[in-house]
């Protein structure tokens, strides 16, 4: 990142001491995240110092409204369990003209957040109790929003979860061919194409209301939690980009997908991807505890679709933007949104075969 974009945007906010270094930070595939770091007398400080992606998030400002109001009802809520609000949610630092964010002279969208400091994001479960921390914080973090006004929240992006819209952009990506890799792939399209009449199971339970709208994040990968390196509990829910309306079952689903995967997101040998039961059900186990008798009977019956769903979606999203040339999710590497992709379908075989044991689990959990 240029140097004089970063003392524009770092002058532009009130920090105490000097600045050590600003290096680029976290596995997230959205915004470009940077950790900063200040010596002061007191010691050193760090914040997390993140460019919005102004492509994916078309409305930042409004974007911001949601995360300044999540995070302050967020703030309220944990003082009033007596918790600390420091490290419970995120907290941002205003800019200088007191605003959540600062826009600069090339029309990019900042924010600072404190950083939360002996606490550990991980991308794959080393430990299966930081899974069910995750479990329990994300089905609780529902409950601490549940009585937020959802309709003051702005819709950050439109159909984020609208599997049956995902069906037809793929369409459309796959129709277009814009990069010409359609004919190097006819196997993951058809594995898509097969399962058209998936797309509508829980988008149809929503339309027609069998499935509650509640306020949810929308974005439950493990990585998007910090765990407390002392306790080893799940302290904070991050990356709140997406906190929009929309299907706890959806929530739950995204967890597994990425948590109870064997092997990375973007693993090459798919002998090594399958979905772990045993990791399965840790987290149907934190994930019930944390909604604290919040979900119908509907919703807890839908969790393992939830789980096929959500696969499948980001399978579909990583395929369609690999088709349209990797203009979303950030990539490493040639290939890499085809990798992803691959192991999502080989997620999602698995899970199909598993289904009726998936089912069985969630029925041992549920009262
Ligand atoms: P993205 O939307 O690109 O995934 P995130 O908001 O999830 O961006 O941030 C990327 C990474 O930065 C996280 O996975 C985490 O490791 C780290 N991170 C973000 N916010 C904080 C914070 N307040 N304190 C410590 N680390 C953070
Ligand atoms: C993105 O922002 P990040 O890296 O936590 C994406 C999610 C996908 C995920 C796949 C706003 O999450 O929807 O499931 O990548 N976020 C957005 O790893 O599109
Ligand atoms: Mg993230």
């Amino acid at each position: 990142m240029n140097d004089t974009v970063i003392q524009e945007v770092i002058s532009q906010f009130n920090f105490a001491g000097t600045r050590e270094e600003c290096i680029p930070y976290g596995n997230g595939h959205i915004n470009d995240t940077y950790l900063l770091t200040f010596r002061t007398e007191e010691g050193i400080r760090r914040f997390i110092l993140q460019k919005m992606n102004k492509n994916i998030f078309t409305k930042p400002v409004e974007l911001m409204e949601n995360v300044s109001g999540v995070t302050s009802w967020l703030k309220k809520k944990i003082q009033e369990n007596g918790g600390d609000e420091t490290r419970e949610t995120l907290n941002l630092v205003a800019s200088k003209d007191g605003k959540p964010y600062y826009v600069d002279s090339v029309g990019d969208y900042w924010r600072v957040y404190f950083f939360i400091e002996n606490a550990t994001c991980f991308d794959v479960v080393e430990n299966e109790n930081d899974f069910y921390q995750s479990a329990v914080a994300f089905g609780h973090f529902q409950g601490l929003l549940a009585d937020y006004p959802a309709e003051t929240l702005h819709e950050t992006i439109v159909n984020f979860h609208n599997t049956v819209d995902r069906f037809e952009k793929f369409q459309a990506a796959l129709k277009a061919d814009a990069f010409g890799r359609a004919a190097e792939v006819q196997e993951e399209i058809k594995f898509v194409l097969d399962r058209e009449k998936l797309t509508h199971t829980l988008c149809d339970l929503q339309n027609s209301g069998r499935l509650p709208l509640r306020v949810t994040h929308n974005d439950t990968k493990l990585n998007n939690i910090m765990i407390d390196n002392a306790t080893g509990k799940a302290i904070c829910v991050i990356d709140l980009d997406t906190v929009m309306p929309g299907l706890s079952v959806n929530d739950f689903g995204d967890s597994i997908r990425f948590g109870a995967s064997t092997a990375q997101e973007d693993e090459r040998d798919l002998s090594k991807v399958s979905c772990d039961l045993h990791l399965y059900e840790v987290y149907v186990k934190g994930f019930i505890e944390g909604c604290n008798g919040a979900l119908t009977d509907l919703e807890l019956d839908m969790l393992p679709m939830g789980a096929v769903l959500m696969t499948f979606e980001c399978g579909m999203r990583f395929l369609t933007d690999y088709l349209e040339g990797d203009h979303y999710f950030k990539i490493h590497r040639e290939g890499q949104n085809l990798d992803r992709a691959r192991t999502q379908f080989k997620l999602v075989k698995d899970m199909e075969e598993k289904m009726s044991q998936m089912k069985s689990i969630v029925e041992k959990y549920k009262n």
